[in-house]
């Protein structure tokens, strides 16, 4: 194994809790906030790999926004566009998962270049990061908005590469979502999957190099390589 340069974290799901709109979500329809919640979020992501395939790239915040509409609609739910702006804002203003500020501080202490890539706009990442004060943290705030295509596309771990400025052997791809990790490892970075959930592997035919439950464990681990 070659040793560690940087390392690329992904932001939903990884670094910041999408869980944590559930609440504004639980607000605007008592009783569903969790059901819409997690709808949203799958049909968030199908909908950036559906544009992906269609080659027909919307940001993320659009995506987003299509996506709560659709949810809605799918349970006859009234959603009106005051309330739209006020739910999708949520994505603005994730909280990190509690264990993240300390592991990243470990990591930076260590000399590691860190960065995050994700399927969220340069407005989008930039304000998540800003929110919960944690730009001290990142050397790279990197957007699938330059290649124009969502993630799991090739081009976008190419460009993480590139913006890292380190060969892919030598950085890990920090991912919770197991079709990003595979992916990310598939392409040839060092992958270590934050397995909150304790999920099983999808079956895309990649191996992942580490499995960890939470983002201390993964700092741990990450420190403990030669
Ligand atoms: C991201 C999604 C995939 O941050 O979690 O890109």
């Amino acid at each position: 194994m070659k040793s560690i340069r940087g390392i690329v974290f992904d932001l939903y799901g990884t670094l910041y809790d999408v869980d944590s709109v559930a609440r504004a979500c639980e607000e605007a329809f008592a009783g569903q906030g969790d059901a819409i919640a997690r709808m949203w979020r799958q049909k968030q992501l199908e909908y950036t790999w559906l544009r992906s395939l269609m080659e027909r790239y919307v940001n993320f915040e659009s995506a987003t926004e299509d996506a709560l509409r659709f949810t809605c609609a799918a349970r006859g739910l009234a959603l009106d566009a005051p309330a739209l702006r006020r739910l999708s804002g949520q994505y603005l203003r994730l909280d990190p998962y509690p264990d993240m500020p300390a592991a990243l501080r470990r990591l930076k202490d260590a000399g590691l270049a860190l960065g995050i890539v994700s399927n969220g706009s340069h407005n989008s990442i930039g304000q998540v990061v800003a929110n919960s004060g944690m730009n001290w943290a990142f050397d790279e705030l990197i957007s699938v908005e330059e290649v124009q295509v969502f993630k799991p596309h090739k081009k976008v771990y190419l460009l993480a590469e590139n913006r890292m400025g380190h060969p892919r052997a030598n950085l890990v791809f920090v991912s919770s979502n197991g079709w990003d990790a595979s992916a990310a490892s598939l392409f040839g970075f060092r992958v270590c999957w934050v397995n909150r959930a304790n999920a099983p592997l999808d079956e895309l035919g990649a191996t992942l190099e580490q499995v960890v439950p939470d983002l201390g464990a993964m700092a741990d681990w990450v420190l403990s390589q030669p």
